[in-house]
């Protein structure tokens, strides 16, 4: 046998996790930042060990079974191994709850969980996510009945009490525009709501719970008339009959996921809040899981980062390993310093939703915290992508070969831009919260962030590219078609510049032990510029599309 490439290892996710570190250091008091570190050693370890048994066998995907030999309906679904062990072990490093015990990091305390987990989960946290959503709407909602019913069992540090909630919006009709929902809510002879209709993409269908949206019937058009419901899918071990699974998605990624597609006939339901403004209600789950979206994506940047440097001390080329090549060095860094301004962005929205929470937040947090939840999750979605492309770049023809286990990073990547809201639908969504003061809390924090940082060349191209998109809104505020077309160059605008702030913070406080690398960071990352400001040109879209 004549030479033989040595694959990539898994560097340990959290023990050498410069990043991780650094920030939970630089946050967190000391005694809580000790308390963490069991659960976080505990993720770590379960990550390498997932990589490792991922190495060795060959996955099978979920399978649905609709009947049983004797014609019975079954619609039984075979998980992976790794969804199997979902519960028991994420209710033992109270992922979920950690998210809602009080105080202002328990949001931190909870991403830096998810973050760890994330890749070896097998995308166990999709409905994670939605779970944890929709213990957030239901809190916001203040129905003291489902908060008594629900919230037990979705924060429950138990496996045996554990319920995983789904959100069913999706439907054939709509996607990103749930306005024409076709679902109805019935009330029955004895007042019980019963839902009837199709969803489309059910990501949480092995879950015990789900929120729905659904018009009660008669309620009129538009998405005003909808309504948000609560309900539940099992009958002690059995799925209720009234839940029918039509089939699972054919997927490009995430194919360990069992999304279905799923009939409602007659499922009992009930009201979440107002019958009516459904969209309003479910408004607080949806930044919840546009903020795992963006903690999952970095997540998964870090992995594709982690194997792609490894694998460039272990590659020999042109006489030398790759990471001394100087290109390939190069390009490195240039992923490594984009990657670290998406987690500084990402957990940045992390901790300000928990100081929101916990009512730590000043006005201008809240409105700061509405902005960057659809930034990061636009942005860390996009950039996710292009990290894992690049990252199987690295490994040459390896990484195009589906049994080294790269391919899977780039196909699951392309998920995050996607689910969730779109990168154009995010785009708009950042300009309805802007709506009201337009920049001036992103302002204040960028001001705040940059606070006895001494490099003047960065802080100078962030202010530059901020005075920019003010011009941008003042130009285009008054035209609405306008203002949508240069949307998605504003929001990157404006992702970047939070995200070299923040890299700035983290290189003052790295400064005082002497720690060099978040500053070469920062000017890395400014050097790929902030400015991706468009200026629209309505007649030139027309004929190109014409
Ligand atoms: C592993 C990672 C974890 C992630 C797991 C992901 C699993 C993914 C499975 C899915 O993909 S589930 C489906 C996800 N679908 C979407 O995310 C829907 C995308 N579409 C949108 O986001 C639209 O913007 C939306 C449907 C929410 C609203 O569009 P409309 O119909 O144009 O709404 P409108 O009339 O502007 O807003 C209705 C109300 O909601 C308004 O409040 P008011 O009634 O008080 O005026 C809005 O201000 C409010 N609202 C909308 N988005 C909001 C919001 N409020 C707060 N935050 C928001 N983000």
């Amino acid at each position: 046998m004549g030479f033989l490439q040595e694959g990539p290892q898994l560097a340990h996710p959290w023990r050498s996790d410069r990043l991780l570190h650094g920030l939970l250091d630089r946050v967190l008091p000391a005694e809580r930042r000790a308390a963490l570190d069991a659960d976080l050693a505990a993720l770590g370890d379960y990550a390498q060990m997932a990589w490792q048994r991922a190495s060795e066998s060959t996955r099978p995907n979920p399978v649905l079974t609709q009947w049983d030999a004797w014609g019975h309906r079954v619609d039984r679904i075979e998980l992976t191994t790794a969804w199997l062990e979902g519960p028991q072990l994420t209710t033992r490093h109270a992922v979920l709850a950690a998210g809602h015990a009080p105080g202002e990091y328990a949001r931190l305390e909870e991403f830096a969980r998810v973050y760890l987990y994330h890749v070896a989960s097998e995308f166990y946290t999709c409905p994670l996510a939605m779970t944890d959503g929709a213990a957030t709407a239901i809190k916001a909602s203040g129905n003291a009945a489902l908060i008594e019913r629900a919230l037990p069992h979705f924060l429950s540090r138990d496996p045996a009490r554990f319920w995983l909630s789904g959100q069913w919006m999706t439907e054939n009709i709509g996607g990103s525009d749930v306005s024409h929902s076709e679902t109805v809510a019935r009330r029955d002879g004895d007042g019980q709501w019963r839902l009837h209709g199709r969803k489309w993409f059910s990501s949480a269908v092995v879950g015990e719970a789900a929120l729905a949206l659904a018009r009660p019937e008669g309620a009129g058009e538009g998405n005003a008339a909808l309504a948000l419901f609560y309900v539940e899918t099992m009958d002690g071990q059995r799925r209720k009959p009234e839940l029918i699974i039509d089939r699972l998605k054919d997927k490009l990624g995430t194919q360990e996921l069992p999304t279905a597609e799923i009939h409602l006939d007659g499922l009992p339901a009930w009201p979440v809040g107002e019958l009516a403004h459904g969209v309003r209600q479910v408004a607080p789950m949806l930044n919840v899981t546009r903020t795992w979206n963006a903690v999952c994506a970095v997540a998964s940047m870090a992995r594709a980062i982690s194997l792609t440097r490894d694998y460039a001390t272990r590659r020999q080329a042109f006489g030398r390993p790759l990471i001394e090549q100087p290109l390939h060095a190069q390009t490195l860094a240039d992923m490594q310093a984009e990657f670290e301004g998406a987690f500084a962005l990402a957990f940045e929205v992390a901790h300000l939703l928990g100081r929101v929470e916990s009512g730590a937040a000043t006005a201008h947090e809240a409105a700061l915290l509405r902005l960057l939840t659809p930034l990061a999750k636009l942005w860390t979605g996009k950039l996710a992508v292009k990290i894992c492309s690049e990252a199987l770049e690295g490994f040459g023809g390896a990484g195009y070969i589906e049994d080294t286990g790269l391919p899977q990073l780039l196909r699951d990547a392309q998920v995050y831009p996607i689910w969730e809201g779109t990168t154009n639908v995010l785009s708009l969504d950042s300009l309805r919260a802007l709506a009201g003061e337009g920049l001036a809390a992103l302002r204040l924090a960028v001001d705040d962030w940059l606070a006895g940082s001494d490099d003047a060349a960065a802080a100078a191209v962030i202010t530059g590219a901020l005075d920019a998109a003010t011009a941008h809104l003042d130009r285009h505020g008054a035209d609405r078609a306008s203002l949508e077309a240069g949307a998605r160059g504003l929001a990157f605008t404006l992702a970047r510049c939070a995200a070299a702030a923040l890299l700035a913070r983290q290189a003052v406080w790295s400064a005082r032990s002497g720690e060099r690398r978040p500053g070469a960071a920062l000017r890395r990352f400014v050097s790929h510029g902030l400015n991706r400001l468009i200026a629209p040109d309505a007649e030139d879209t027309g004929l190109l599309l014409g």
